[in-house]
């Protein structure tokens, strides 16, 4: 339990860098993204050039029992891999039925959600004065659409845990990549066989 101190309850943010106070992040490489892009060419040439941040996520976890939440700033860089934009690696949570609110910050960008089976799928703005509702069941990824870094604010229950294991083994049904300059949603058996895979 915390107690009511101003010090355990505040938390300051910086909404551009993405970082918290006192909070420890956890920096994704393009290095650490092996397998999650369609366009495994594309993937290879750009690791073989250089191996960027592609986000990075800072989480305040204060309390931890039932009813607590918690939330994450995650920042973005802008980027592609093919026609595929910079994005977080997404999950479920391993709680399912725990839902999250996404609001934007700074930047813009979109947020895949599919439910479990993929049948599913969305493709919903994030950007600032934006707040995205991601039910439960729901396998979420965000996604840096523009020109400079993409941040959010994540808030979900304490007890919603990340279970990366189902995407890591067969990746979201449909990827968003840029088309004419703007981003679109197509299933990625399409758009593997528009490259040839
Ligand atoms: C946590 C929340 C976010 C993500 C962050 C990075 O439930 O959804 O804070 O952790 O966007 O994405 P990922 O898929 O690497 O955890
Ligand atoms: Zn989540």
């Amino acid at each position: 339990m915390l107690t009511l101190q101003v010090e355990e309850l505040l938390a300051r943010f910086d909404p551009v860098a993405g970082t918290i106070a006192g909070a420890d992040a956890v920096t994704r490489a393009l290095s650490d993204m092996r397998g999650y892009y369609a366009d495994a060419d594309a993937f290879a040439q750009a690791l073989a050039h250089d191996d960027p941040r592609v986000y990075h996520v800072a989480a305040v976890e204060p309390d931890q029992g039932d009813g607590a939440l918690h939330f994450g700033i995650g920042r973005i860089e802008p980027g592609r891999i093919g026609a595929e934009y910079f994005m977080t690696k997404g999950h479920l949570h391993a709680w399912r039925p725990a839902a999250e609110y996404y609001i934007g910050l700074h930047g813009s960008g979109v947020m895949l959600l599919e439910d479990e089976t993929g049948v599913q799928a969305s493709m919903v703005p994030l950007e600032p004065h934006r707040a995205v509702y991601v039910p439960g069941f729901t396998a979420h990824r965000t996604i840096n659409t523009g020109d400079e870094p993409l941040t959010y604010l994540g808030i979900y229950p304490a007890r919603a845990g990340h279970d990366y294991g189902v995407i890591a083994a067969r990746n979201f049904r449909h990827v968003i990549i840029e088309r004419d300059g703007a981003p679109v949603m197509v299933a990625r058996e399409d758009y593997l066989r528009e490259l040839g895979r």
